[in-house]
């Protein structure tokens, strides 16, 4: 399928199975955030703003560029790895993160993050990365991009906790200002 299509489809995906599964009529389970594959392909051609199958549907899981979907062991449920909105627990294990972690950000935003600290707004987690690119690309997403450094390695010393998504997004619930560089 062609790449232009494909990313449209992707995006499609992401709304139904983090933000809206109501707009298709399918259900994501709390538990893992698991939903049934079949049914999915079966509702995204009944709303019909999108055809998809099962080939299609494997192609955008093995080619997504930021790997956002996994299907279980036997291919009967899949998932968005990260970004939820709708409640959803990912039975994620909590891990030490690096020292610090990067989150990119718009610069209007700035006065009100130095205030509150990071907050998950719409989603689940406070999403950060490992490396300043990735934050770059993620705060170019909201406006003029600032990166900030987060002092995770101490955040976790003093008993919050971090988790890392299955496509490498590290996750946490808020970052009090007093850890942001
Ligand atoms: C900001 C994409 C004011 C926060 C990306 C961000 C990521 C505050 C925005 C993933 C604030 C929320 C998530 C506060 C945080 N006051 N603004 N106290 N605390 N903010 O989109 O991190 O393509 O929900 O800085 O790659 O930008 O969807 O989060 O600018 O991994 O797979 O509020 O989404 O992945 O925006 O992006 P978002 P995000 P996908």
């Amino acid at each position: 399928m062609e790449k232009n299509n494909l990313t449209k489809l992707s995006k499609f995906l992401s709304l139904v199975l983090r933000h809206s599964p109501q707009t298709i009529g399918i259900e994501i389970a709390y538990q893992g955030g698991w939903t049934d594959t079949e049914i999915l392909i079966q509702k995204i051609n009944q709303n019909g703003t999108y055809h998809i199958d099962r080939k299609i549907l494997e192609e955008i899981v093995r080619t997504d560029e930021k790997q956002r979907y996994r299907f279980n062991a036997d291919g009967t449920k899949i998932r968005a790895n990260q970004g939820h909105s709708i409640p959803v627990n990912l039975e994620l294990t909590p891990v030490e993160p690096p020292e610090i972690l990067y989150h990119g950000t718009a610069e209007r935003f700035l006065d009100s993050i130095s205030e509150k600290g990071l907050l998950p707004m719409s989603r689940q987690y406070v999403h950060l990365s490992g490396d300043e690119e990735t934050a770059y690309k993620v705060g170019k997403r909201h406006g003029k991009p600032y990166i900030l450094k987060i002092k995770s390695g101490e955040m976790h010393r003093q008993g919050y906790s971090f988790y890392l998504s299955e496509n490498h997004v590290w996750l946490t619930e808020k970052v009090p200002p007093v850890f942001l560089i």
